[in-house]
């Protein structure tokens, strides 16, 4: 049989185009918890003015980044278990370029950091040591970036030294009313922020310091392509925030974008991620928090976690608003 032959008896796969739209449905931006709404705005700002949705999820995040009342994000982020701000991000553009720096110390603005390796060097991934190297030559500041409370915070964890991540901490220690950055006292969070922009375009990247008192040279999810942050530009986004150990064991984000190209909604593609981590891990899956965060090509978002608590931030032309996540275990 030739070629031509063999490739005449394949059966014809199904055209899955129900994701196709005539004129993009306008900007919009979705992040992770409720100081999401501030990256949103800052993000929005670009969006607004007819910017790249790569620029506004860069600028969302820088702004969570500088904040030093944030102690998970950038500059006060806490340390790990020997002290040490190790930091965490990747980004991702419409092309499907990537970029991504692992336990990068003494940047603030490590979101940044990734973006440059994705458009400066022939690489995907740089981390630590090297990772500094580079953010250094490409004029990044060297900084301190353990703060006087990040390092309070370290010195009272230590005098028990118990590896404990607490559920849903970053909500529960942002105090809206007083705080209007993200990030309480005690703060350990991540920003996930996906953007669409006035053209249809989709870029997302994700920022953290990690889980608090990690083991040093941990890496968790949130700068692993695929696992804490995936976008296709042909169907969607996704991004999480949680136990990120979890979430590579089922490569989260990109599981949620391939189930949102099979024609799940953002949600019910975010709930099947949650349940795979169910299925796997039937009994740690009910003690820690995982969140899954999508929007698809159509503009349609939505989210779904383990556990209560987990919220996220929309902004759109018409709408500013902080929803709660689904969730499973009640
Ligand atoms: C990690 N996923 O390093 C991050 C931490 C996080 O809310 O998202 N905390 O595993």
């Amino acid at each position: 049989m030739n070629r031509r032959n063999f490739l005449g008896v394949l059966p014809t796969l199904p055209v899955i185009n129900h994701l196709e739209f005539a004129t993009p449905p306008g900007p919009v931006v979705i992040s992770t918890w409720d100081f999401g709404k501030v990256a949103n705005n800052q993000s929005w700002k670009v969006l607004s003015a007819g910017g790249s949705s790569l620029d506004a999820v860069e600028k969302g995040i820088n702004i969570i980044e500088e904040d030093e009342k944030n102690m998970t994000v950038g500059i006060g982020g806490l340390p790990d278990r020997e002290g040490h701000v190790t930091l965490d991000a990747c980004i991702m553009d419409h092309e499907s370029n990537c970029g991504s720096v692992m336990g990068l110390e003494h940047i603030v603005n490590v979101i940044s950091v990734a973006r440059k390796v994705m458009e400066k060097t022939p690489h995907v991934v740089l981390v630590g040591d090297g990772a500094l190297q580079f953010a250094l030559s490409q004029g990044f500041k060297k900084t301190n970036l353990l703060t006087p409370a990040s390092e309070k915070a370290w010195r009272n964890w230590l005098k028990e030294s118990k590896y404990e991540p607490i559920m849903n901490i970053e909500n529960q220690l942002y105090d809206k009313k007083n705080d209007p950055m993200p990030g309480g006292p005690d703060n350990h969070d991540t920003i996930g922020l996906i953007a669409m922009d006035a053209k249809g375009n989709i870029s997302g990247g994700c920022s953290t310091s990690g889980m608090a008192y990690k083991m040093r040279g941990r890496v968790g999810d949130s700068p692993v392509i695929g696992a804490g942050l995936f976008v296709d530009n042909e169907v969607g986004a996704a991004t999480s925030t949680g136990v990120g150990e979890e979430v590579i064991r089922c490569v989260g984000s990109h599981l949620v974008v391939e189930l949102m190209r099979q024609g799940y909604s953002p949600e019910d593609a975010c709930k099947e991620a949650v349940m795979r981590i169910v299925k796997k891990s039937p009994a740690k899956s009910k003690n820690i928090q995982v969140g899954f965060l999508a929007l698809n090509r159509k503009g349609e978002y939505g989210a779904y976690a383990l556990q209560k608590g987990f919220s996220y931030a929309v902004k759109t032309a018409t709408t500013e608003t902080v929803i709660p996540g689904k969730y499973y275990y009640s």
